[in-house]
């Protein structure tokens, strides 16, 4: 390992701790790096609140940071948000040398950031283990690239491929250790969302039950309005942001006042979206995109993950599989819809990778972007 790979390993373990919390921020990690010894880190630990360089050289000696390197996990930025510019400080301080992971796409910084450090004389290097930090942030890029949320499609199924029992009960296909990383993933993404046809069968929480996480927005496909008054969802609306998704006509219907004003009673916020009879996906994300939510772990069931794979719309799969079979013609496999007609038409993942959980696997990959999305 090189000696900038060390340190902006170091960045990328700082980076990780902000974890669920820096949303629609994206992850930073930073070390400051004198004479070979690492004298100040820092990370963004939540949006609003100081980026990774700024902690790291307010923690840092002024005589420390002068002719310091810096190793920072994403191009320091150059504009004012929330925060002041981190280049700003970094010259204030009299860094020497910047080291930088990752170019940030954001349009205010783009580059900015670089050419700002280099024309005041400091060396920066970009690209170190540029691969992990793009990684670390997929959700930002995508983000603050398209305006609408980056879309994960979990679920768990037996190895004959059914997510319950032909008579509904799903609980459990998979162990404690493979559910304990269920509730990581719903600390790392900011929203979840589920049709209401699992609503109605399992009545879930949809919270995240890890210690120190934090809950994800609850966003229920709902086109006719049938999330019931008592739920454990509709119960927890006012501790937990929950947005019921339904059609246009659905909201509108007379019949449905009642109904409508029970849910808002209870905490729940109606989120018309698109005609009837199904809910508009596209216009649904472009919705939330502008809400703030960058990413979206959809935990099923079938007819919608047969509806996000079919419009192309899903950026990254987690597949956990338990060692069971179920069998059963009638159960329910993970993605329904029409399927693909053709092997050649079906959705094809890359960067395939599997970990293991207790007695459990998961299959973690990128589907490949539609004709519509590669364009
Ligand atoms: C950095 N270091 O630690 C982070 C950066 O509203 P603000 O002030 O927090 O700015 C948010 C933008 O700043 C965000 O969209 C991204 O471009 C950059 N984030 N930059 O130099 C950090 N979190
Ligand atoms: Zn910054």
């Amino acid at each position: 390992m090189s000696y900038e790979e060390k340190y902006m390993r170091r960045a990328l373990d700082l980076a990780r701790r902000g974890e669920g919390w820096t949303s629609p921020n994206p992850m930073v990690g930073c070390v400051v790096v004198k004479n070979g010894q690492i004298v100040s880190e820092g990370w963004h630990e939540r949006c609003g609140k100081n980026h990774a360089e700024r902690n790291a050289l307010l923690h840092c000696r002024e005589e420390d940071a002068e002719g310091a390197e810096l190793y920072v996990t994403l191009e320091p930025c150059c504009h004012t948000g929330r925060t002041p510019p981190c280049t700003d400080i970094i010259l204030q301080r009299k860094i020497g040398a910047v080291y930088v992971g990752s170019e940030d796409p954001n349009p205010k910084v783009a580059g900015g950031g670089l050419r700002i450090l280099r024309e005041a004389g400091v060396k920066v290097e970009t690209g170190h283990l540029q691969r992990e930090c793009i990684r670390l942030n997929e959700v930002f890029f995508h983000y603050i690239k398209t305006g609408t949320p980056f879309i994960v499609s979990k679920y768990a199924m037996s190895l004959d491929g059914k997510i319950a029992c032909a008579g509904g009960d799903s609980k459990w296909v998979t162990g404690k250790e493979a559910r304990e990383a269920v509730h990581r993933l719903r600390n790392r993404y900011r929203a979840i969302l589920v049709g209401i046809g699992t609503v109605l069968l399992d009545d879930p929480l949809l919270n995240c039950r890890m210690e120190g996480g934090r809950n994800p927005v609850r966003v229920i496909c709902d086109s006719n309005l049938r999330l019931p008054l008592k739920s454990r969802i509709t119960e927890s609306a006012w501790e937990i942001r929950t947005l019921d998704v339904c059609s246009e006509t659905a909201a509108a219907a007379r019949e449905n006042r009642e109904k409508r004003a029970g849910l808002e009673k209870a905490g729940v916020e109606i989120l018309p979206c698109g005609t009837e009879p199904k809910i508009d996906l596209r216009r649904l994300f472009a919705e939330l995109g502008k809400l703030g939510i960058d990413s979206v772990l959809v935990e099923g069931g079938g007819t919608l993950n047969g509806s996000l794979f079919e419009a192309g719309l899903v950026q990254k799969v987690y597949a956990f599989l338990g060692g069971k079979i179920i069998g059963g013609r009638e159960a329910k496999s993970p993605v329904e819809g029409r399927g693909a007609a053709l092997m050649k038409d079906a959705v094809l993942l890359r960067e395939l990778q599997i970990r293991r959980f207790g007695d459990d696997f998961c299959i973690c990959g990128y589907p490949q972007p539609g004709p519509e999305e590669g364009k």
